[in-house]
């Protein structure tokens, strides 16, 4: 009876390819969860440019060409901007610009999306202020 304290390296071998399969079974959830908290991100920062978006059109009568009019002043009657209290344009939760559209293809007022994880409009991961 020697090394009883050790670990062998049967033990070892068992123990590090257990941990392989749980690494195997666990990361690409972890990785489902990240993108999922990213879209809602996206999602939130939407729902607030959108807000900003309202008021503009509240203030103004009509909603801007641009988003960059809810920052900087599009030399329109009543502008009361900037529209968000933070003075950069936001961004989705893979640091890009939103796209807008006014009047929108899909909405009368206007569209507003995110190209989403693979920075390429009109695919499926987009997320949009339609469907
Ligand atoms: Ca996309």
């Amino acid at each position: 009876m020697q090394n009883q304290k050790g670990f062998t390296l049967i033990e070892m071998l068992v123990v590090t390819a257990i941990l392989g399969m749980l690494s195997v079974m666990i990361i690409p959830r972890y990785g489902t969860r990240i993108e999922e908290s990213k879209i809602a991100t996206t999602q939130i920062t939407m729902q607030l440019t959108a807000d900003a978006l309202d008021i503009f059109a509240f203030d103004t009568g009509a909603y801007p060409e641009e988003l960059i009019d809810l920052l900087e002043d599009p030399d329109v009657p009543n502008w009361q901007g900037p529209y968000f209290r933070w003075m950069k344009m936001p961004k989705d939760a893979w640091e890009q610009l939103f796209e807008y559209k006014s009047p929108g293809d899909e909405n009368p007022d206007y569209d507003l999306w995110s190209i989403g994880a693979d920075e390429e409009s009109e695919t499926n991961d987009d997320i949009t202020n339609w469907d």
